[in-house]
């Protein structure tokens, strides 16, 4: 039992440095003004904007459930879709991911927040 909690506590810690590393290059870069939170037009412009047309295949401007079930995140589709039109809109990609990290509501992603977009893979 002890040397399974050892290694959980190793492997947390290999995540977070590795999340250190990878905030080098993603949080900083998005965060420009320094006030160490991400915004969600940050959000939406650096990873939101980019993933969207990385899966939007046949480029109409809108998901599928084909194209948003190769996408990485993992959800079901029906929590991102609002309006229930079994197609995600930007917007609602946006606002489905941004609400997925902002753990505690504030509208902007602290730099722990921004750790669980780094280790989803979705960073910067
Ligand atoms: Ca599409
Ligand atoms: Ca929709
Ligand atoms: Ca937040």
């Amino acid at each position: 039992m002890k040397k399974h909690i050892t290694s959980v506590l190793a492997l947390t810690i290999s995540l977070s440095s590795a999340a250190v590393l990878a905030n080098k290059t993603g949080f900083d870069d998005i965060d420009r003004d320094r006030d160490g939170y991400v915004t969600k037009s940050d959000f939406q412009q650096h990873v939101a904007d980019r993933h969207f047309m990385q899966f939007d295949r046949n480029r109409d401007g809108m998901l599928d459930e084909n194209e948003f079930s190769s996408s990485r995140f993992g959800s079901n589709m029906a929590d991102f879709d609002r309006d229930r039109d079994s197609r995600l809109s930007k917007a609602e990609m946006m606002d489905g991911m941004f609400s997925q990290y902002d753990t505690d509501r504030d509208g902007r992603l602290s730099k722990e927040e921004w750790k669980n977009v780094e280790r989803a893979g979705i960073g910067y």
